[in-house]
C-alpha cells in the first residue's frame, strides 16, 4: 500500500526518522567510546592507582578534533590532555570520555569546571566515577546545560577498568590467577618438571601480562622449585612489584627474585614465627619483610594482604601459582580473572593440576566463570580466558496464589 501523505502518516514518518537518527547517533557514540578506550589501553600497568581513561572530542561536523589519554597518577587526566590541544577551547563540540570527568583536588585540580568552559555542547560518558568524593562531575555539567549522557559501551568500559573498579569499591587489587597447563590440566610432570609446558610465545605472552599487572605473587614453592625473576622482559616495559607468600621465611638469599642493589621491588610475606636470622639475610637483599597472621592450620591468612596492597596502591596483582595458592584464591572469593595456557600435550597420573587444595564434592558449589573472549592460538597454544560469574540471583518467592 503507497503512502497517501496524510497528517497521520508524515508523523508516523518523522517518527521513524527520528529514530533512525538516533540510532545512527547511538552507533557514532559506541564508535568515539570505543576509541576513547583503544587511546587508554597502552598505559595500563602504568596508571595505579589511578583509572584507565582516554578521550575524544569532535567537532560540529562531526570530525574528530582532538584525542587524549591519562598516563598515571599526578599527569594530566584524559580531558585535560585532549583540551589542551584546543587551548581549553571546543565551542559546540562532543566530548567522550570513559570516566566521569572528576570534581575534585586530588593530585591534580578537578576537569568538570574545565570541560564545562571549554563551551563543549554535549559530553558522553561511559561509566560513572565509584569513587563518592571524585564524582560529581555530570552535576557540574548538567547545571551548565550541557547534555550529558551516560553508560555507552558501559560493559566494555566496565570490563577495561575492571582492576580500578574493584580496588576503589571493595578496597583490593583485582587478582588475575594464571597457570601454563597441559591438556589433562597438569602444570608439571609426575617427577616435577615444568620446563616448559608451553612454548615460547605463550612464555612472551606472559611477560605482558606481568608488564600490565601492578604486582606478581607467587608462593614458596614455585620459587624454590623454579627459582623465578618474575620481570617483565618486554620492550619499553616495566617490571612489576613481586610478592611471596613464604610462612617460614624460606626463600634463599640467592633467590633471582630478590632486588639486590637496582631490581624492583620485592615483599616477602611471612608468619609471626619466621626466624629474625632468616629476615634479616632477606632485608639484606633489599626485600621487605610484611608479617601477618596465620589461620589455624598454619597458613597465611591472605585476606588483610589484599587491604594492605591496595593501601599502596596496587590495583592489578598476577597471581602465578602454585596451585595452593591458585586454591587459596579460589576458595577466598579472589579468583577475579583466569589467564589459563593450554599446551596439546598430555602427562597423565598423579601429577599436581594447577588448583590444589582439597577439592570439592560437589558440582553446585564449584568455582564459577565465564569466558569473556575467544581463545587465542599463540603458535600452537591456547590462552584461554575467564572472570569470575557473577552470584546469580536467587530464584523468586512462590507467589502464595
Ligand atoms: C585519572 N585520569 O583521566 C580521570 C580520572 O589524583 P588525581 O587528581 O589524578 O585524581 C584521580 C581520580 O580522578 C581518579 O581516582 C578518578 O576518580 C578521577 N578521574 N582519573 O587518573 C583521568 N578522568
Ligand atoms: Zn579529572
Amino acid at each position: 500500500m503507497t503512502s497517501t501523505g496524510g497528517k497521520g502518516a508524515r508523523a508516523a514518518g518523522g517518527k521513524a526518522e527520528r529514530k533512525a537518527e538516533r540510532e545512527a547517533q547511538d552507533e557514532i557514540d559506541r564508535e568515539h567510546m570505543g576509541r576513547c578506550l583503544d587511546l587508554a589501553e597502552p598505559y595500563r600497568g602504568r596508571t595505579a592507582p589511578n583509572p584507565l581513561v582516554g578521550c575524544v572530542i569532535v567537532d560540529r561536523a562531526g570530525k574528530v578534533i582532538a584525542e587524549g589519554a591519562h598516563r598515571g597518577p599526578g599527569t594530566d587526566h584524559a580531558e585535560i590532555v585532549a583540551l589542551k590541544k584546543l587551548k581549553g577551547k571546543a565551542p559546540g563540540a562532543t566530548l567522550y570520555v570513559n570516566l566521569e570527568p572528576c570534581n575534585h583536588h586530588g593530585r591534580t585540580p578537578p576537569c568538570a569546571p574545565v570541560v564545562r568552559d571549554s563551551g563543549v555542547a554535549r559530553v558522553v560518558i561511559g561509566l560513572e566515577d565509584p569513587i563518592e568524593g571524585h564524582a560529581g562531575g555530570i552535576e557540574v555539567l548538567r547545571r551548565a546545560r550541557i547534555k550529558v549522557a551516560v553508560g555507552v559501551l558501559a560493559d566494555e568500559c566496565e570490563q577495561a577498568n575492571r582492576p580500578f573498579l574493584t580496588w576503589s569499591m571493595s578496597h583490593r587489587p583485582a587478582f588475575t590467577l594464571k597457570a601454563a597447563i597441559t591438556l589433562d590440566g597438569k602444570i608439571a610432570t609426575i617427577s616435577g618438571l615444568s620446563k616448559w609446558i608451553t612454548g615460547p610465545y605463550a612464555r612472551q605472552d606472559v611477560m605482558r601480562l606481568r608488564n600490565e599487572h601492578d604486582a606478581v605473587l607467587v608462593g614458596i614453592g614455585t620459587v624454590l622449585a623454579d627459582d623465578p625473576w618474575l620481570t617483565a622482559r618486554v620492550p619499553d616495559g616495566r617490571d612489576p612489584i613481586r610478592i611471596v607468600i613464604d610462612t617460614h621465611l624460606r626463600t634463599p638469599p640467592a633467590a633471582h627474585l630478590l632486588p639486590r642493589k637496582t631490581g624492583p621491588r620485592t615483599i616477602v610475606v611471612c608468619g609471626p614465627e619466621a626466624p629474625a636470622r632468616r629476615e634479616a639475610a632477606l632485608v639484606a637483599k633489599g626485600a621487605e619483610i610484611w608479617r601477618l597472621a596465620t589461620h589455624r592450620n598454619g597458613r597465611i591468612d591472605l585476606r588483610p594482604l589484599g587491604k594492605m596492597l591496595a593501601d599502596i596502591g596496587i590495583m592489578a596483582v598476577l597471581v602465578e601459582g602454585g596451585g595452593e595458592i591458585h586454591a587459596y584464591m579460589m576458595a577466598h572469593g579472589l579468583a577475579d580473572e583466569l589467564v589459563i595456557y593450554l599446551a596439546p600435550k598430555v602427562v597423565g597420573g598423579p601429577a599436581k593440576t594447577w588448583v590444589g587444595g582439597k577439592g570439592l564434592a560437589s558440582l553446585t558449589s564449584a568455582h564459577k566463570f565465564i569466558f569473556d573472549s575467544d581463545p587465542v592460538d599463540l603458535a600452537g597454544d591456547l590462552r584461554i580466558t575467564a572472570v569470575r560469574a557473577p552470584i546469580p540471583e536467587p530464584p523468586p518467592m512462590d507467589d502464595p496464589d
